[in-house]
């Protein structure tokens, strides 16, 4: 069977589970929120990273639906930890391109946050920089609304796109996402020492907050800090965890 034809099915009966990558804030060194990562349970029953099915989910448009449970399922799990009395954490999302230009993205978050009762300033919206870049009105006008509606924004992979600065100044985002790619020889490489350091200074120019992925050292981690980076997600604080392991985690950092 066509991989879209196995997705939509996998969606049909639900085939998806999200798992919870930790983020830390780097001088209380606390656990501040979690980015979900979807995962296809496919039919033999085996996890299947988002890199082999996001695409194919992308161009058969089955990823407006999915990207709508991702988000019900991600407000729901952030409303149950909650209740059980776990701190308040942010629960980060990532969203596609797809779903700004057709998805109804406005009417989904605010139908997801009632009926989850998910408060909506412990939502985070990952933007990547395709998103930004398509229709500029459209897409200001929706990030505008969202940030109305208390949602919190941010920029993944970023240094990767090409965003404006002066793009980058009207946008209401909250923080800035490092693309691991920069984390990864940080130390190492000058070059990539400066542009770490240069991102983290452009962030907190702008008041925006910023947060290092692909943290897996204790050398990286220094280095962020003598930078002034806020928060930083990595296999150095865990790999992204199955929502039932997320109290133990908490319990065990604490
Ligand atoms: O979990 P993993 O590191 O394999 O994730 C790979 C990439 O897949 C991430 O960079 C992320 O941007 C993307 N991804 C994960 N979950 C989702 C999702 O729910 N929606 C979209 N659009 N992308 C996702
Ligand atoms: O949304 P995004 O594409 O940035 O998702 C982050 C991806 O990076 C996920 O697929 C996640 O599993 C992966 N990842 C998270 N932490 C680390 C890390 O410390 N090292 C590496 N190599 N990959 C990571
Ligand atoms: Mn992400
Ligand atoms: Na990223």
């Amino acid at each position: 069977m066509q991989i879209q034809s196995r997705l939509r099915q996998a969606l049909a009966q639900e085939k998806f589970i999200l798992h919870f990558q930790p983020q830390i804030d780097v001088i209380a060194n606390k656990v501040v929120g979690f980015e979900a990562l979807v995962r296809w349970i496919d039919e033999n029953g085996e996890l299947v990273p988002p890199g082999s099915f996001i695409a194919a989910a992308e161009e058969s448009g089955l990823i407006v639906p999915l990207g709508k449970w991702v988000l019900g399922e991600a407000c729901r799990q952030g409303r149950e930890w909650l209740d059980a009395g776990l701190p308040q954490f942010s629960v980060a999302v990532n969203m596609s391109a797809q779903q700004f230009k057709h998805g109804g993205i406005l009417e989904t978050v605010a139908e997801v946050l009632t009926s989850t009762g998910f408060p909506a300033g412990l939502l985070e919206l990952e933007l990547t920089e395709s998103i930004l870049l398509q229709d500029t009105e459209l897409v200001m006008q929706t990030l505008g609304e969202l940030k109305l509606m208390g949602v919190k924004l941010s920029i993944d992979d970023f240094g990767t796109g090409y965003s404006s600065l002066s793009y980058l100044k009207r946008l209401a985002v909250d923080k800035l996402k490092i693309d691991q790619s920069f984390v990864r020889d940080l130390g190492e490489s000058a070059d990539d020492s400066a542009i770490v350091r240069a991102i983290i200074q452009l962030g907190h120019t702008l008041q925006l907050s910023v947060i290092a992925e692909g943290v897996e050292t204790d050398r990286q981690l220094a280095f962020l800090r003598s930078f002034g980076c806020n928060q930083a997600q990595g296999y150095l604080f865990s790999r992204p965890l199955p929502a039932e392991d997320i109290p133990d985690y908490v319990l065990q950092r604490a």
